[in-house]
């Protein structure tokens, strides 16, 4: 009853949108450049400083986007708090509508939505087809229904206001979507940039607004480099940041915006654990790894980047997992039957091959994937180190590439040691069948995401983020709906 009633809704915006958009033609047709999108109208690029967006499969150059000044920021954070009087007073179910009609058109236009992710990114088409955009339309169902139950569920609470909202390049339109559905379910109104390297799904995303006739204002976006994030960060109309990128960065915004009234969460870096006890299933746990790690080209926050393998199974695992590389195949993302597809930039992939050098150089023995790379593109073999000491390189930065390191442990103390001898804290993945084991050893390892015999699981509905230097503050779930609300006995405070 429930859904029917929903379709009902979504029908109030007319018939469904056309789903076989062709990308090549989206990207010749705005040749000349994509702009901004404020106060529900796209500016166009015409006589503003651009930047090229890269495939990075290819090299080739996609598009031109506007970079954002210091008046485009101000412009949408005056759209955006302009249209915040009128979308917050409004009954939850009637925004809920406006994020049913997003998740609907996006469904709809799945197809395209994946292609341009894909040559955008650089991630495999099977990813951003069965996962990323699916996610994204889920995000927004599900905040969907937190919009239809926010008076009654967060009674006492009113949205913050004016959100600015900063988003890296792993997964672009998935991030836009954890940051956007839970704003505007609360009652909130938002600026928000995408990563310079990857802003074309969000572009898209903005049309999809203009098409379900989402008032002016509600969604503002607008692209650039991090010197536009900052503007949006430091804004003073600003009520609230959500971030979410590296901890370096992460630090610089909390430095700028202490001392402001602006409430703030951090979505930051990681380097989990993923510990193999010698009673796991093994065949699962090598394909655990593989999610881990090689999922996304291990561009992912929360990836299994450092495997603990106890003792006692850790050569047989080692020779598995190295049968398993065997069958892996990188190359062209939009190749269906590509496993990994390229890293995001060029940047990318000198940053990641410098710290494999430097592992290697520290004593780390480098197993890889025989893969044979495309000449052209950002590729990178998928490996693993093992031989390397806990306070090496490799074990310590976030490599944000599909690099593990393989190190070994005798006993659970020396496991949760071992895995929390770290200054992240994002996620954990624990393979073990014994559960009494495994939730031991999950209450124990410092992360805001444990998972048992699984890696790499999220959904809308749960909670996600960071202790320690990975960031505070939670997305998905009712605690993610926390962040763009204030308690309103806050307000009346002296
Ligand atoms: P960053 O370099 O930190 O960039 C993230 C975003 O911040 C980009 O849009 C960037 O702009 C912008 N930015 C840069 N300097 C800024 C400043 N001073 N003020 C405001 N914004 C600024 O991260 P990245 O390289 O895109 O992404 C990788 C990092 O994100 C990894 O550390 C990864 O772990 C983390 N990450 C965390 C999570 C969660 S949920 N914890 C999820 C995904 C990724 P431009 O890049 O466009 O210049």
């Amino acid at each position: 009853m429930g859904q029917i009633k929903d379709i009902l809704r979504t029908m109030e915006y007319g018939p469904a949108p056309e789903s076989n958009i062709d990308v090549q033609a989206w990207l010749d047709a705005n040749k000349k450049g994509f702009g901004h999108f404020i106060n529900g109208k796209f500016t166009g690029s015409e006589g503003l400083k651009t930047f090229a967006v890269i495939n990075p499969a290819n090299a080739k150059v996609l598009a031109k986007v506007a970079n954002g000044t210091a008046e485009d920021v101000d412009a949408a954070v005056k759209a955006a708090r302009a249209a915040f009087g009128k979308w917050s007073k409004l009954p939850g179910h009637e925004r809920a509508k406006y994020l049913y009609a997003i998740a609907r058109h996006i469904q709809k236009r799945e197809r395209f939505f994946s292609v341009l992710e894909t040559m955008d990114n650089g991630k495999p088409i099977r990813e951003t087809r069965d996962i990323d955009i699916p996610l994204v339309a889920r995000h927004f169902y599900h905040h969907a229904g937190w919009g239809e139950m926010v008076e009654t569920e967060f009674e006492g609470f009113s949205p913050v206001g004016v959100c600015g909202q900063v988003i890296p390049w792993n997964f672009p339109l998935l991030m836009l979507a954890w940051k956007i559905a839970p704003a505007l379910a609360a009652g909130n109104t938002v600026v928000l940039k995408p990563a310079e390297l990857t802003p074309l799904t969000a572009i898209a995303f903005a049309e999809v607004c203009h098409e379900i006739g989402l008032p002016a204002g509600v969604v503002n976006i607008v692209h650039g480099d991090g010197s536009t994030g900052a503007l949006i960060c430091g804004h003073e109309d600003i009520d609230k940041v959500a971030f979410t990128g590296s901890t370096e960065v992460g630090r610089i915004i909390r430095e700028q915006i202490a001392g402001s009234e602006k409430k703030l969460s951090l979505e930051l870096g990681g380097k989990s654990p993923f510990i193999v006890f010698e009673d796991a299933d093994m065949d699962g746990a090598v394909e655990g790894v593989v999610d881990a790690i090689w999922f996304n080209q291990g561009e992912v926050c929360c990836a299994g980047s450092r495997i603990l393998v106890q003792e006692g199974i850790a050569e047989r695992f080692y020779n598995k997992l190295r049968k398993r590389m065997e069958t892996l195949r990188v190359g062209d993302p939009l190749d269906k039957t590509m496993d990994i597809g390229a890293l995001v930039s060029a940047g990318q992939l000198k940053r990641v091959s410098a710290l494999v050098e430097r592992g290697k150089v520290e004593g780390g023995t480098l197993w890889q994937a025989p893969v044979t790379l495309p000449a052209k593109g950002s590729y990178f073999a998928p490996g693993f180190f093992t031989d390397v000491e806990p306070a090496s390189t490799v074990c310590e930065v976030e490599i944000f590439g599909p690099v593990a390191t393989a190190t070994t442990f005798r006993t659970p103390d020396e496991a949760i040691a071992l895995a929390n001898n770290t200054k992240y804290g994002l996620a954990a993945s624990i393979w073990s069948e014994n559960i009494n084991l495994a939730l031991d050893m999950a209450a124990r390892v410092k992360a805001g995401v444990v998972w048992i015999n699984s890696t790499n699981l999220l959904d809308a509905g749960a909670g996600f983020g960071g202790y320690r230097e990975s960031g505070f503050g939670r997305e998905g779930g009712r605690e993610g709906l926390y962040e763009y609300l204030t308690a309103d006995w806050e307000k009346r405070l002296p």
